[in-house]
């Protein structure tokens, strides 16, 4: 009894006296603090919200909840802190109590030997580590123009962290795929609360899944898995956006066909083309399953609207991309006329969050940063924010207003 898991437990007393009855009901009473943050875009004020196992984060939803990271965090390391870490979910019936002692994953379909593994048995296989970024596909949709339909995300739909597990590979060596197999399907612990709501459960192809990098997490930064961030373990497949990293993993199906429920042919799924983009207001001719992160860095430690002191100023941030890792980082102080290098900082891995530092000069007056990152492959930003219907994958090169005096 005393590693089981309970969402409310032990975070506040007036939590504790909470029956487990309506539990997310519970949740959204007592989770709301007194203070708000806006956005900076329209309708951006948000309250600011404290869940079981994390810090006040902010609330976009509280059916199921959603949570966002302040972006101040992403200043503190390039390793986002458990109790910061965001928190996406599309189906409010979320697991709140857990015994990890009683967890199983099934896993069945085209295998020689379908397994239920406990929590005991991967703690046995060999582990491997690895720093990772996920990242929401609607990470930063609130800042699309024309607005589009979805949760209206500031910048802080994404997190870093070291994950500890078992290669998927080795899961799927042990129960034996079959000839014939093609992709691999996840699904979690989570429900829909009606019927009528499909069930969530996100797809790979069998070469992906067997890269020996796609893991079982039961380990975020050297812990337990909050609970909402998938305890006891989770799906991590890095540089893919987070809509992969299913949580409360407890079944993996090997099937022969291309997997079509409403999250793979409906949800998540990008246009077709070179920018995944089109023109503002129209809709893909073909789409794609969402995949890779493309290439995004941020200014942390100057906020939009700051005011500096004029001469020279540090600048520091981050960048990431999906697996070919940072090449370069380059600055501008004059809204991208010019630009010059930033330096690097530890690499942690292809696929983490990479810190940057450079010093620019301001005069006095207003002045726009600008940062763009480019990875191994040469990838870089673009100056112009591109579009697409569902509001995914932000990538323009983001600028921040100072006034330097
Ligand atoms: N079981 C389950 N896993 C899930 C989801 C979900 O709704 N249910 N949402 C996915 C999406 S869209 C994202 S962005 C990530 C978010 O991970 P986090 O909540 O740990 O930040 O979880 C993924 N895994
Ligand atoms: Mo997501």
């Amino acid at each position: 009894m005393l590693d089981r898991r309970r969402l409310l437990a032990g975070t506040t007393a007036t939590v504790a006296t909470l029956g487990a009855g309506s539990v997310l009901g519970s949740i959204s009473a007592f989770a709301k603090t007194a203070k708000t943050v806006t956005l900076p875009f329209g309708n951006g004020e948000r309250p600011m919200a404290q869940y079981p196992q994390k810090r006040p984060l902010i609330l976009q939803t509280t059916r199921p909840p959603q949570l966002e990271t302040p972006f101040s965090v992403y200043n503190e390391g390039v390793i986002t802190p458990n109790d910061a870490f965001f928190v996406r979910y599309h189906l409010a019936d979320i697991p709140l109590d857990i015994d990890p002692a009683k967890f199983t994953i099934e896993v069945k379909g085209k295998v020689d030997k379908p397994l239920k593994l406990s929590m005991a048995d991967l703690r046995k296989m060999p582990a491997r580590e690895i720093v990772a970024v996920t990242q929401c596909s609607g990470n930063s949709r609130g800042f699309f123009d024309p607005r589009v339909a979805g949760g209206q995300s500031g910048n802080g739909a994404m997190g870093n962290a070291r994950w500890k597990g078992v290669p998927l590979k080795a899961v799927l060596e042990k129960a034996g795929v079959q000839a014939g197999a093609k992709q691999v399907v996840f699904g979690g612990l989570d429900g829909p609360v009606s019927d009528k709501t499909p069930d969530f459960a996100k797809a790979l192809d069998l070469d992906h899944a067997r890269d020996g990098e796609v893991m079982l997490a039961y380990s975020m930064n050297g812990e337990d898995l909050p609970m909402l961030n998938g305890f006891p373990v989770r799906l991590v497949v890095p540089g893919y956006f987070g809509t992969y990293w299913v949580k409360h993993l407890n079944e993996i199906a090997v099937i022969d066909h291309v997997y079509d429920n409403f999250w793979m042919k409906t949800a998540y799924r990008i246009p077709d083309n070179d920018c995944h983009c089109v023109e503002p207001g129209t809709a893909p001719k073909a789409t794609i399953p969402i995949n890779r992160f493309t290439v995004r860095s941020f200014i942390t430690n100057v906020t939009d609207g700051a005011k500096v002191k004029a001469g020279k100023t540090h600048l520091k941030g981050i960048a990431f991309d999906g697996g070919k890792g940072i090449k370069e980082v380059a600055v501008s102080a004059d809204g991208g006329k010019s630009w010059q290098p930033a330096t690097l900082g530890k690499n942690l891995g292809n696929y983490s969050f990479r810190e940057w530092h450079a010093t620019v000069r301001l005069p006095a007056g207003a002045h726009e940063l600008r940062v763009r990152a480019t990875s191994n492959d040469g990838k870089t930003q673009p100056m112009q924010a591109s579009w697409n219907p569902a509001g995914y994958m932000r990538n323009v090169v983001e600028t921040v207003r100072v006034t330097a005096a």
